[in-house]
């Protein structure tokens, strides 16, 4: 029986975007088949194959040995490391070995840039990536994440400092992440809009779910640890006190940044992460949390600060530089910095 043309068309539509995978987006989004356009596709495609080996054995990482639970050492960042970080950041690096895309990786779970020597004659680019953001979650099966920023090699980094690196969020090529949840979802932006995948298992690709996510302009949520109120600045503990008492607003709060940014993407309102007393210059990193995910929220119309200044605006000094982070609705954002801005009018 023959098919009604609206029949052919949603169906026409729906294997359209079936075959709409990431490398074929990236291409779209650049409009260019050109090399630089052919690098950045094949490099978001080894970051979905990341997501794919991540994504899987964390489906059945409880069925496994050894795959939860601490290794027992030390980050350079002084956390406990979880078995699960390492596996993750080992699968970043070995999904660009023989790639000759990217010379260098810098992770959070590395003091030191990785250089993947065989990419470094040619490979002009370097990942800096979170291999699981909000680890603490894995072993109570809770969503994590994997955050991730891909910048241009400038320069010959003869000393294997990457002190090219040490430059503001603007210059960021792409940068996304995947949130690993009841289904795993990609969001990736080129400067071009902001885009989600989800993952097939059936097919084991990454297809298109969303393109041109826009961050509502308000939204109810804030999302903070309350439980570091008593080592806030006055402006933090009054715009708390202020979402308090002012009917609208509603706190959700995972220990997982990549989710509670998602649920702020898609919802609107704020997260937040302020300096502490012992943290005076925030928790998160710079080059490999906090910038790419303000990149992507003014990608969605948002906007993500530091309380002071514009986040993207932040040049680092050191490769682990932490900032406070203030990211989300561009409403709620000003809201949280008028309430800093008056603490030191009163000062
Ligand atoms: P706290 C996870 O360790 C992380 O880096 C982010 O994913 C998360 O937003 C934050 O730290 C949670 O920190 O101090 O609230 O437990």
């Amino acid at each position: 029986m023959s098919q009604t043309q609206s029949e052919y068309t949603v169906s026409q539509h729906s294997l359209d975007r079936d075959c709409t995978t990431l490398s074929r987006h990236v291409l779209e989004q650049l409009n260019s088949f050109g090399p630089e356009a052919q690098d950045l596709s094949a490099i978001m495609n080894r970051i979905a194959l990341a997501g794919k080996l991540i994504s899987r054995r964390l489906s059945r990482a409880g069925l496994m040995a050894g795959v939860l639970g601490f290794t027992g050492e030390e980050n350079i960042q002084g956390e406990s490391v979880k078995k699960m970080d390492i596996y993750a950041n080992d699968v970043f690096i070995s999904v660009f070995k023989q790639s000759g895309l990217v010379c260098r990786l810098a992770s959070e779970e590395m003091e030191k840039p990785y250089y993947i020597p065989e990419n470094c004659p040619i490979g002009r680019y370097t990942l800096l990536y979170d291999p699981i953001d909000g680890s603490s979650n894995v072993d109570i099966n809770l969503n994590v994440g994997s955050i991730f920023s891909i910048r241009q090699q400038q320069g010959e980094d003869l000393d294997g400092e990457a002190k090219d690196l040490f430059q503001d969020g603007h210059q960021q090529l792409a940068a996304g992440y995947i949130l690993y949840g009841p289904s795993t979802l990609l969001v990736y932006s080129l400067g071009n809009g902001v885009h989600s995948f989800i993952l097939d298992p059936s097919l084991g690709e990454f297809i298109l779910a969303e393109e041109n996510i826009k961050v509502p302009v308000h939204g109810p949520v804030y999302s903070v640890n309350e439980g570091n109120f008593w080592q806030w600045d006055n402006g933090i503990r009054d715009y708390i006190r202020y979402m308090h008492r002012h009917e609208g607003y509603t706190a959700r709060y995972s220990g997982a940044l990549v989710g509670d940014f998602h649920r702020i993407l898609m919802q609107g309102g704020v997260f937040l992460y302020p300096g502490t007393v012992k943290k005076p210059e925030g928790k998160l990193r710079l080059l490999y949390e906090s910038a790419p995910l303000a990149f992507l929220i003014e990608q969605a119309g948002g906007k993500a600060s530091t309380g002071k200044e514009n986040l993207l605006d932040v040049i680092p000094d050191k490769l682990h530089a932490r900032t406070p982070l203030i990211i989300g609705s561009l409403e709620d954002v000003k809201l949280v910095e008028s309430f800093i801005e008056d603490s030191y009018k009163q000062k």
